[in-house]
């Protein structure tokens, strides 16, 4: 009896962490879907899945803590599509992000923390506006339920190397503040055949956001959080 308790409980505990929850492993390019955290800063939660809570937390800037194993840069050029694969699905409401850090003089998309005020932001996604039911859950969202999230590198954007960062925010909790749970991983990219685009404005990670903003702290499951009022966190798209 106790064994089958113990196994309930370590079922129950897996239930949680890698069904209920998401990570970004693999990169995808052109029809190819690489292995685990090949192109991409393996994130601190690739085996809990758990989300991260905090807002101040260096973490946040590419989901990784501790040791990484050294990734891979793969290169890419600008306008292409690349994707990320979901480890689970995307089992909560709301946005999906990306933005991209460009790797300053003397570093490379390997070498550059990400650190400072070098983020842009590329998309992001917001919610559908349909008639009824005139509340933010599950389908309202784009991306609810996807395994794989796909975006285009900007044509005009300039050569060079950068992380693209994706992002997933889940705000199903959120009417207690603080209950903004982040998911997300850092992609290590060259970009070629780039443009004379200047991506703008810039933030940093942590500091882009607050737990308090309209965005973070809402409750989704009221009639009043409407879909088109939604205000999507972090600073506007650049596009070229
Ligand atoms: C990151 O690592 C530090 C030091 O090991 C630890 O105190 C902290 O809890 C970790 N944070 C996360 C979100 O894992
Ligand atoms: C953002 O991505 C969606 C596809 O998920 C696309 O339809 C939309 O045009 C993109 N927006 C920008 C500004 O690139
Ligand atoms: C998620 O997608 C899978 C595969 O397409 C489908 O079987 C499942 O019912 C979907 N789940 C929800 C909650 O929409
Ligand atoms: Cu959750």
């Amino acid at each position: 009896m106790l064994q089958f308790v113990a196994l309930l409980v370590a079922f129950a505990t897996f239930y949680t962490a890698t069904v209920a929850h998401y990570t970004f492993p693999n990169l995808i390019h052109k029809g190819i879907q690489y292995p685990d955290y090949t192109y991409i800063r393996r994130t601190w939660n690739y085996e809990s899945y758990w989300p991260l809570f905090d807002l101040t937390s260096p973490v946040l800037r590419c989901f990784t803590n501790g040791t990484v194993p050294n990734p891979g840069t793969l290169t890419v050029s600008a306008g292409d599509t690349v994707g990320f694969t979901v480890g689970g699905r995307i089992v909560h409401e709301g946005p999906l992000l990306f933005y991209m850090a460009r790797a300053g003089f003397r570093q490379s998309a390997a070498s550059m923390s990400g650190s400072g005020e070098v983020w842009f932001k590329i998309n992001e996604t917001r919610p559908y506006i349909t008639d009824v039911p005139a509340k933010l859950e599950r389908q309202k969202w784009p991306h609810y339920n996807a395994s794989e999230v796909h975006i285009e590198i900007p044509s005009c954007l300039p050569t060079g190397d950068y992380l693209l960062r994706v992002e997933h925010i889940a705000i199903h909790i959120a009417f207690d503040e603080g209950q903004h749970e982040f998911f997300g991983a850092c992609a290590q990219l060259r970009v070629v055949n780039g443009g004379n685009g200047v991506p703008t404005p810039y933030t940093e990670f942590p500091g882009a956001y607050q737990s308090d903003e309209p965005g973070l702290f809402l409750d989704v499951h009221r009639p009043w959080s409407l879909p088109e009022q939604y205000e999507v966190p972090g600073p506007p798209v650049w596009t070229c």
